[in-house]
């Protein structure tokens, strides 16, 4: 069982997590799809749809589930890594949106369009998750000189993994073979238009996904592609096209901003004064860098802006979670007995 279960995604840490008398009587299954009122799962044997309901957890493609023997939901697994943000609007919530992904592919084109703040911002929330970032510069037949867009992307930081491809020609895709196989989850962000859904067609061979100006509500406000789905690759791999990311706001994304400035913060070390805001303190390690061009000035007022943000999500959702809270056991308190709440 296992052996196939390894296809889907299955790894020794959520082997980890089944009891030994469990191995016997519960079915590993992951989540494929996810609508509404279901979710679409994945066994070793067969596909399943499993209706939600009230005492499940939120859970999302990409997670792990164990089913018993009559295939009801049992539990949810511990994610690997786990992809979320600030829910676009007002609403203070913070929204999934995968779990389990190994590899990120952050889509950038070689146009008008390349952007280096929302690069920046993608770095952030893939590194939070602990994914392994790939930027994948797509349009490539288009581009000028795809080089200078390379080497633009290096210098954030000379260790990033950066291909340059056509997503509409398979032998260009090749470039990326080394992170699409057996059993490993990928998931493409970037923003619209940039060629994911053509990346994801081509790799697969035939169109799955829509693609070029079809929105993501069509003139009547349909939702036309907002359903998260996981796609198998002819070649293994397992594929996570993720509509409906044109906004990402950060939130609870702190170590992730880090890691994606980390030059920063060590520069920050060497300032005069340990609370030194960058700004025009003597002995300011970061305004010296600037100056010799070691940092650009861009890089530092995205990274206080991505900061700036994320510090004010963060602190909203925690308003909103304690105001979540009392809200609950109010409820709790006033429901009538019996109704246990499942605990996980
Ligand atoms: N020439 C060229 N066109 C591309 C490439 N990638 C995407 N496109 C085109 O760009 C448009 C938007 O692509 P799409 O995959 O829908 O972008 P998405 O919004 O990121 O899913 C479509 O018309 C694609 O045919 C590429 O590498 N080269
Ligand atoms: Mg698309
Ligand atoms: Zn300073």
């Amino acid at each position: 069982m296992f052996s196939n279960l390894n296809a889907l995604g299955w790894q020794a840490f959520f082997q980890q997590q089944l009891l030994l008398d469990e191995w016997d009587i519960v079915l590993p299954a992951r989540v494929i799809e996810q609508h509404k009122s279901c979710i679409h799962v994945a066994t070793a044997h067969e596909e399943l749809s499993i209706s939600l309901t009230v005492n499940m957890p939120e859970m999302v493609v990409g997670d792990w589930i164990l089913l018993n023997k009559n295939k009801e939901f049992m539990r949810l697994l511990e994610r690997k890594s786990c992809f979320a943000r600030k829910a676009p609007g007002s609403a203070l919530k913070q929204q999934l949106i995968s779990a389990n992904v190994d590899t990120a592919f952050i889509v950038c084109s070689m146009n008008k369009d390349f952007n280096l703040n929302r690069l920046e911002r993608f770095l952030s929330l893939v590194n939070e998750a602990q994914a392994e970032p790939v930027v994948v510069l797509s349009k490539s037949d288009l581009a000028l000189a795809d080089n200078d867009f390379v080497k633009t992307v290096q210098s954030l930081d000379a260790l990033l993994m950066v291909e340059s491809v056509n997503c509409l020609d398979i032998e260009s895709l090749k470039k990326l073979s080394p992170w699409i196989k057996k059993g490993k989850t990928i998931a493409v962000l970037g923003s619209s238009g940039v060629g994911k859904s053509t990346l994801m067609n081509t790799l697969l061979g035939h169109d799955q996904q829509q693609t070029g100006d079809i929105r993501e509500h069509d003139s009547k406000g349909r939702h036309t592609t907002t359903n998260r789905s996981l796609t198998f690759l002819p070649n293994g791999g397992l594929m996570l096209d993720t509509p409906g990311m044109r906004q990402i706001q950060l939130a609870h994304c702190k170590e992730g901003i880090a890691s994606t400035f980390s030059d920063i913060k060590v520069l920050a070390e060497h300032c005069q004064f340990s609370d030194c805001q960058h700004q025009a303190e003597p002995g300011c390690a970061i305004q010296a860098a600037i100056t010799t061009g070691e940092l650009q000035l861009r890089r530092l007022n995205n990274y206080q802006k991505l900061q700036k943000e994320e510090a004010l999500n963060s602190a909203n959702l925690s308003q909103r979670r304690a105001a979540d809270k009392a809200l609950g056991k109010f409820y709790k308190h006033s429901h009538t007995q019996g109704q246990k709440l499942k605990g996980r």
